[in-house]
């Protein structure tokens, strides 16, 4: 059938259409920010390695078995007219022990390679070698304890670039898992069990990722964020976090009052607050919260009216979170919303 070049056009561009719709749909995308094979740290560069390197070692297998099954299929295919069979070739031992030996060979090596790198990821680094962060999962959100600089935080884990941070892993509740992929693989967080892991940033940057282990309704919303800064960045991070300005002065009367809220409306019994007595050890550690980016496990940008927003009615921002709605009145919201900005 003739198909006049106009109409042909019309189903390239069909085609063309169709194939991008398909690719969008899959998920195909080239947003790199929470993609393993674009790692910004030593563990995640090791895993990439791996990965890509056993990709190619197949793509080449898969090249020279497909090409020798389109080449059989080809040369060997019946004549027209033909009505015996080909010469039959079972048992030829040469064959049997080449196709059995050559991937006994390949899988012997990429074996080699997988232990010896699950032994480099698998090491537990001491305090002397690395700086070491307990990570606790909660339903829905994360806590950062440095032992060393006696902090406690929530969901922004800050690290210094190219030092090594052993993380030591627990869950509060449920199981979790750790899994931020520019800089490393994913570790389970179980509770009654430490598990460890340990990741480097080598370059400065936000790094996302979130929990990879279905935990309840917020699991999706149980996001972390990396701050891999520059190791004079990060001790100014750790100054603020150890000598925290957590008491609003009387003349700034909103945040002030928001102090006062914080304490009669009860956040003070779940929440704390370093530099004020506040101490509550249920709900994330607010302490130089308004450093953060995010809000309510990085979920929604750290602004006043996101944090309005949250105090409001927790559940209408991130269904399934555990924070109750204390239903209070929209001006102690504000109140405290306000001073939850003042927290440095
Ligand atoms: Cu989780």
């Amino acid at each position: 059938m003739l198909v006049s070049s106009k109409r042909r056009r019309g189903l390239v561009k069909r085609g063309a259409l169709s194939l991008l719709i398909a690719v969008g749909l899959s998920g195909c995308g080239f947003d790199t920010t929470q993609s393993a094979l674009n790692p910004a740290g030593t563990v995640a560069q090791i895993q990439a390695r791996m990965i890509t390197s056993s990709f190619w070692i197949m793509m080449v297998v898969s090249v020279v078995v497909f090409s020798a099954l389109i080449v059989a299929i080809i040369r060997f295919r019946a004549k027209p007219g033909q009505k015996t069979l080909p010469p039959q070739t079972e048992g030829n031992n040469r064959i049997e022990f080449l196709w059995t030996v050559t991937p006994a060979i390949i899988l012997a090596l990429m074996m080699i390679g997988t232990i010896n790198q699950s032994f480099v990821l698998g090491k537990i680094y001491p305090a002397s070698q690395a700086l070491q962060v307990d990570v606790t999962g909660h339903q829905f959100w994360w806590q950062f304890q440095y032992p060393s600089a006696n902090i406690t935080t929530a969901n922004e884990l800050h690290i210094p670039v190219g030092e090594k941070v052993e993380l030591i892993l627990t869950s509060a509740d449920v199981m979790h898992s750790f899994w931020v992929p520019r800089l490393g693989g994913k570790t389970d967080l179980i509770p009654g069990r430490t598990n460890y892991m340990w990741i480097e940033a080598s370059q400065p940057g936000i790094y996302h990722g979130q929990c990879a282990e279905f935990c309840g309704t917020g699991h999706a919303d149980m996001r972390i964020t990396v701050d891999a800064e520059p190791p004079a960045r990060y001790a100014v991070w750790v100054q603020s976090m150890t000598h925290p300005v957590s008491v609003p002065p009387k003349s700034s009367t909103l945040a002030y009052q928001g102090y006062l809220d914080f304490a009669s409306a009860g956040c003070e019994s779940c929440h704390t607050i370093g530099g004020t007595n506040f101490a509550g050890a249920v709900g994330p550690n607010l302490t130089d919260l308004s450093d953060r980016l995010m809000i309510a496990a990085n979920l929604i940008p750290n602004t006043l009216a996101n944090r309005e927003a949250w105090i409001h009615d927790p559940q209408a921002v991130k269904p399934g979170a555990l924070m109750p709605n204390l239903h209070l009145p929209s001006n102690e919201v504000t109140a405290i919303a306000t001073y939850l900005g003042t927290l440095k």
